[in-house]
């Protein structure tokens, strides 16, 4: 039986933990918050890559629920950032034909960057080369929390009955539930956590970790990583021995 071609076994929802920025700019001997504008521009070589890989949907982790107790002033230059980071995005978004789409808790932002989130949704709606989801005030705890709340009113106003309420009916109230689950969790910068990012869409995730601050990590060591996720799907549901024996 030959082997299942590397196209086979890409995953199809890429997850990123973008870390690693404040120290790649004190590394680098740059002005404050320039470890963030350098950690934005890494995004596009990895977008542009996971597009022409065939991966379908990319989501990465760009202000956390616990980013809110960083300094205000890193805040504030994050928030304008985030603002300024998105006006760009979306020119680009309409060369890739990528669909931009945001998760987290909205209501922690400023109306004006809601407004603009919503236009960036709405005007790439309609693509589907690719599915880029920017996490944004959001925590995996979160994300659960409110699912509960959903399904809560949903049993209240008698759209679900409390016998109902299970795994499947949960899973349709997180962010991102009409998207398939995370297949790769990559966090960068060195640090060995999970930190609150997409907990119940990441359950059967495959986790890789890297040293390398964000501001660094390249495609090259993302294509690196994918084909150790191959290697891994390979591996996938066997018995040592059935490897062993190359069964
Ligand atoms: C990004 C966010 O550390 C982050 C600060 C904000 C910008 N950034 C790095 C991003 O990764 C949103 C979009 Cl639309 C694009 C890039």
């Amino acid at each position: 039986m030959s082997q299942p071609s590397f196209s086979s076994s890409i995953p199809k929802h890429i997850a990123i933990i973008m870390d690693g920025n404040n120290r790649y700019g004190k590394a680098n001997s740059l002005a404050t918050g320039e470890g963030h504008v350098k950690g934005k521009d890494a995004l596009d070589p990895i977008v542009e890559f996971c597009l022409n890989k065939g991966v379908d949907v990319l989501t990465v982790f760009a202000f956390s629920s616990e980013n809110w107790q960083r300094p205000a002033d890193e805040v504030a230059l994050l928030m304008h950032l985030l603002e300024q980071s998105i006006h760009e995005q979306i020119p680009k978004m309409d060369n890739y034909q990528v669909r931009l789409r945001f998760i987290g808790d909205r209501s922690q932002l400023d109306i004006g960057l809601q407004k603009l989130m919503a236009q960036a949704e709405e005007k790439t709606a309609h693509y589907d080369a690719m599915t880029l989801v920017i996490a944004i005030s959001y925590g995996g705890q979160w994300d659960i929390a409110n699912a509960a709340k959903q399904l809560a009113k949903k049993a209240v106003s008698g759209q679900v009955d409390v016998k109902d309420i299970n795994v499947n009916t949960l899973g349709n109230c997180v962010e991102l539930a009409d998207i398939p689950d995370v297949d790769m969790l990559i966090r960068t910068g060195g640090e060995y956590r999970i930190s609150n990012f997409l907990l119940w869409q990441s359950a059967y995730a495959e986790l890789f970790f890297t040293d390398t601050l964000w501001p660094d990590f390249t495609d090259k060591e993302l294509e690196n990583m994918m084909v150790e996720f191959a290697n891994r799907q390979r591996r996938f549901g066997k018995t040592s021995e059935q490897i062993e024996n190359k069964t």
